[in-house]
């Protein structure tokens, strides 16, 4: 029994393997139920009592000597396994994390803002939820108008007083109370008003507002102002119109159209055979605003405008429904490429 424990114990130190099925053989040899150590264990019963404990000891060690090689060559050919890059197939296909595309609302609220930034506009942010006299007084909104209505706006909680802003021009009474003029500000972000959703509408939609206040601003600024951006966002042989309107912080008030850009101004379905289609709404500061927001108005002037981003976005792109913007149907949002 010495002799085979003694012959045991050298095969076990001197073997090594590189190979998962070598090992497991190894430990099917010695150490599995019919092995030869629990064999030599089943033998025991027959060792003579003066021997028991040497021999005892030497089986125990027998034992733990082949467990401890099978132990460490698992855990070296384990980690040879994650090193080698023989086992690795490089030419396998790759499984891509699907990149995501920029929502063709930001890409259309970036372009405008870096339109307006190359003519020296920043941009400014507000709260949605906003006050009666940011949303509405400092704004020129009689008490009675019709916008202030539950029927239009979201007001908080029945208090009359806080609501969802209905437009971003609330940012911009924010702008003149705390900052001196000139001022060139542009503030885009998301409105809410109280409206039946449709192709056409939405109750949560966003805007671009501008503002411009200094000394000597008139209409023909505005007016080129429009143009040049009118140019740059739908192409260099745009043109516009202005058609006078009313709001009421604004004192002369317009709208702008431009020539289509889908037909040339030839007339087609999305321009009603016109020739011309609505962007946005304009006209210079009611001094009746300036005046609320502590902005001398024999000193300064100043135009404002605004735009709905998705019907830009609508006309830039020829979407038909505005319901599509809120859905996030992968299928809509990855026809839309920009590197802004
Ligand atoms: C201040 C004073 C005046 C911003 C303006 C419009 C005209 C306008 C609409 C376009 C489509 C809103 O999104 S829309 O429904 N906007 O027609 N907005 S002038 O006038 C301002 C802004 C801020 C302090």
């Amino acid at each position: 029994m010495k002799d085979k424990i003694k012959q045991l114990l050298d095969e076990i130190s001197v073997f090594t393997t590189e190979s998962k099925e070598e090992l497991d053989q190894f430990r099917i040899k010695y150490l599995s139920k019919k092995g030869l150590i629990p064999s030599l264990f089943g033998d025991f019963k027959n060792v003579e009592p003066e021997l028991r404990k040497e021999i005892g000891q030497a089986l125990n060690d027998l034992k733990n000597k082949a467990q401890d090689k099978l132990s460490s060559l698992t855990e070296i050919l384990d980690s040879n396994i994650q090193e080698s890059s023989g086992d690795l197939d490089l030419s396998l296909p790759v499984n891509f994390e699907e990149l995501g595309t920029r929502h063709p609302l930001s890409i259309v609220r970036n372009k405008i803002i870096e339109i307006f930034a190359r003519l020296g506009y920043n941009v400014s942010e507000g709260p949605e939820i906003e006050d009666d006299f940011h949303n509405f007084t400092a704004l020129n909104f009689p008490a009675d108008h019709p916008a202030r209505d539950m029927q239009d706006t979201f007001f908080i909680e029945k208090n009359p007083d806080i609501a969802l802003r209905t437009h971003t021009s609330s940012v911009q009474v924010r702008v003149m109370q705390s900052q001196k003029p000139p001022i060139r500000t542009i503030s885009p972000g998301r409105v809410f008003r109280n409206e039946a959703i449709s192709a056409r509408a939405h109750c949560i939609f966003h805007q671009v507002e501008g503002l411009y206040i200094n000394k000597n601003v008139s209409f023909a600024d505005l007016k080129q102002t429009l143009l040049y951006f009118a140019r740059e966002f739908f192409g260099e042989h745009t043109q516009i119109r202005l058609r006078p309107s009313y709001f009421p912080f604004t004192e002369p008030s317009a709208e702008m159209d431009i020539s289509c850009n889908i037909c040339g101004g030839k007339g087609c379905n999305i321009c009603k055979h016109s020739g011309w289609v609505e962007i946005l709404g304009c006209g210079m500061v009611d001094p009746n605003v300036l005046e609320n927001c502590g902005i001398d108005s024999k000193e300064y002037t100043g135009f404002a405008f605004g735009m709905g981003i998705e019907r830009i976005a609508m006309l830039k792109y020829q979407i038909n429904d505005i319901r599509l913007f809120f859905e996030n149907d992968k299928r809509f949002l990855k026809q839309f490429v920009s590197s802004i």
